[in-house]
């Protein structure tokens, strides 16, 4: 017998170890934890979350004791045992309490989370002053649309701090998902469908998000970012976008080649841009012409990518919704591209 304890100790260590590493992936600072409180709504479900933790401990340490206990008071005992252990059959006692106590649990745990579910679903009144944003997936991409500024956008979600936004969502082709997780979601975009989801975060930064629902090859590529901004930077940011400053900037095209729609498509070697629907654009500043139609200029450039199928009819690159401001980054970047 004597032998085996080592093992059993081994064992006992590498479980531990891989509880800590387990308890390490749940840091709130991670970029996709869901365990987060950098939203009102991921706030309210985590409430409901600890509710259901809290039952959860209580209900394995007091089964593992009942165990421990039993272990040790009905061990076989070689000194005393004369034969086999008596037969029971049923204990009625026992049996309702160990049905009225899960039954209790449950209810605790059912009721917080329904109301829960019943507020994330209602969409914000008027009261709230909510900013309404449509969300138009496509593979492989989200377009956002904030129909009352005639602003849209590839990929970023800008929004304010501490207001409710309130995402009016829909799909161009197949079944989306969106999903921030530190900020909450997913929901799918579904076509021919509009579906509702608020967000409203709490702190300002950068957060990423995904879809959430496998769409096709490019599924994998399809990340966003949502940018929370205090009042002043989002009253700079729509003011930004509706009156861009002229001149692109090179970096920011390559953040949102990489991060956007493009990267699904095309390849860039030496970057992470892999995509093969499209022409590989690594040497594109040096071909003489843009999809073999129109001299490669900057003139035919943005006008390429503001409406590729108004270019060349048939085209398999489609119209994108660029914003003016997007374009003039792209055009230094893809120039850049010797
Ligand atoms: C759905 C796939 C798709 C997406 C998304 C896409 N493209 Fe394209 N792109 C294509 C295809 C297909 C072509 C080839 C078009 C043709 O020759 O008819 C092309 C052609 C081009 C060309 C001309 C290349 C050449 O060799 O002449 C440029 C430049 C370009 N895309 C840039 C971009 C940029 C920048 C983005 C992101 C804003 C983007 N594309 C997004 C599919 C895509
Ligand atoms: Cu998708």
């Amino acid at each position: 017998m004597v032998h085996r304890l080592p093992w059993r100790i081994v064992a006992a260590l590498a479980m531990l170890s891989v509880g800590v590493l387990l308890l390490g992936a749940c840091s709130s600072s991670a970029p996709q934890t869901t365990i987060s409180d950098a939203s009102v709504n991921n706030d309210r479900i985590w409430s409901v979350y600890t509710i259901i933790w809290i039952a959860a401990a209580v209900v394995f340490v007091a089964v593992e004791a009942l165990l421990v206990y039993t272990i040790i008071k009905f061990r076989n005992k070689p000194r005393t045992a004369h034969g086999r252990p008596v037969p029971v059959h049923g204990n009625t006692k026992l049996e309702i309490v160990w049905t009225i106590i899960p039954a209790v649990v449950l209810v605790v745990i059912a009721i917080p989370t329904l109301q829960i579910i019943a507020e994330l679903e209602k969409r914000p009144s008027e009261a709230d002053n909510p900013l309404e944003i449509s969300v138009i997936a496509h593979q492989f991409f989200f377009e956002f649309r904030y129909e009352d500024q005639g602003i849209r956008t590839t990929n970023e979600l800008h929004i304010p701090v501490n207001r409710k936004v309130d995402l009016v969502m829909t799909s161009n082709d197949v079944i989306h998902s969106l999903w921030a997780p530190r900020l909450g979601g997913k929901v799918d975009s579904i076509p021919g469908r509009n579906n509702h989801m608020w967000l409203e975060a709490k702190e300002t930064g950068e957060f990423d998000g995904q879809c959430a629902e496998f769409c096709g090859v490019g599924h994998a590529n399809m990340r966003f970012k949502v940018i929370v901004h205090d009042e002043a930077g989002f009253m700079a940011w729509m003011d930004e976008e509706l009156n861009p400053t002229p001149g692109g900037d090179a970096a920011a095209g390559e953040a949102f080649f990489l991060n956007g729609p493009c990267a699904g498509c095309h390849a860039i070697d030496g970057t992470t841009a892999a995509g093969t629907v499209g022409p590989n654009l690594t040497h594109f500043a040096s071909l003489p012409q843009i999809a073999g139609v129109v001299p490669n200029d900057e003139q035919n450039l943005r006008a390429w990518l503001a409406n590729p199928p108004a270019v060349k009819p048939g085209t398999g690159m489609p119209n994108l919704n660029l914003t003016p401001a997007q374009i003039d980054n792209l055009v230094a970047y893809l120039q850049s591209l010797k």
